[in-house]
């Protein structure tokens, strides 16, 4: 028997009566459900075909699902109205350029990473990540199989990493280089006030792997520190606890503190 009718009888139809965007619509439908259209699937999907690691994360805060999300929230939402770098007080603009002129800041050895702003983690990554099996040892593998483990294995399989690292209370807008600088030095003071990024005051001592930031964000890093400490158990050496305590003191809460808090809680909550 002689195949009539080639098409579907609903897209005939749909034809018959000009019902073009209709007709654009199905066959959109059925090329995305049959080719699975990989554009949705941006990096909230793991790239990793390995099984997530079970974790109960249900009584964590509600963070952003990717860390490419948790960015632009930060810099669009949480700083809107209040586009300054968190260490430099640099003005940014919504490019995410650096404005270095506002801040009398002088890149150190990389003008280019100096002229964007990049997402600091006040708690670096490292410190809440290195306990995990997904940083320690290789047991993700990508599409060709190779295996890696770290930072992105984490993101990708383990949803306690994943919530902690896109958390927006640890997140500021930083000037790239100074963010590359900090890497995951702890932070502590360091002897001398050696500028080496112009104006700012901030000093990061490479032998005493410390980082020194400026007295006015002093407790706004403290308060972030015993906030991860209570949500995610991360722990401080003895040293770097009692200094917090006493940046708590000694740089209280202010109206800015207070209004990126309420901005993040409204975004995080339970
Ligand atoms: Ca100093
Ligand atoms: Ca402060």
């Amino acid at each position: 028997m002689a195949r009539k009718n080639e098409l579907p009888p609903i897209i005939t139809q749909l034809l018959q009566q000009k019902k073009y965007p209709f007709v654009i619509a199905i066959i959109a439908l059925i090329a995305f459900l049959f080719f699975e259209f990989d554009g949705f699937k941006d990096i909230t999907t793991p790239k990793s075909d390995s099984k997530p690691i079970q974790t109960d994360v249900s009584k964590l805060p509600k963070t952003p699902s990717s860390f490419s999300q948790a960015k632009t929230i930060v810099y669009n939402k949480i700083y809107q109205g209040h586009e300054k770098t968190f260490y430099c007080g640099c003005d940014f603009d919504k490019k995410r350029a650096v404005d270095l002129k506002s801040c009398q800041v002088k890149p150190r050895l990389n003008a280019e990473r100096a002229s964007r702003i990049e997402a600091e983690h006040i708690i670096p990554a490292s410190w809440f990540g290195m306990d995990r099996q997904c940083w320690n040892e290789p047991i993700c593998k990508d599409k060709k199989g190779e295996a890696y483990k770290g930072r992105e294995c984490c993101l990708d399989i383990d949803p306690f990493f994943r919530v902690a690292h896109n958390d927006l209370y640890n997140l500021t807008p930083a000037v790239g280089e100074i963010n590359g600088d900090r890497s995951n030095l702890a932070y502590g003071i360091v002897a001398g006030e050696k500028r080496e990024y112009g104006a700012c005051d901030f000093e990061i001592d490479r032998d005493s792997k410390l980082a020194e930031p400026a007295p006015a964000v002093r407790g706004d890093i403290a308060r972030v520190g015993f906030y991860m400490e209570r949500t995610y158990g991360v722990t401080f050496p003895p040293k770097e606890k009692e200094l917090f305590i006493q940046w708590d003191k000694d740089d209280p809460i202010d109206e800015w503190e207070k209004t990126r808090n309420q901005r993040i809680a409204a975004i995080q909550a339970k």
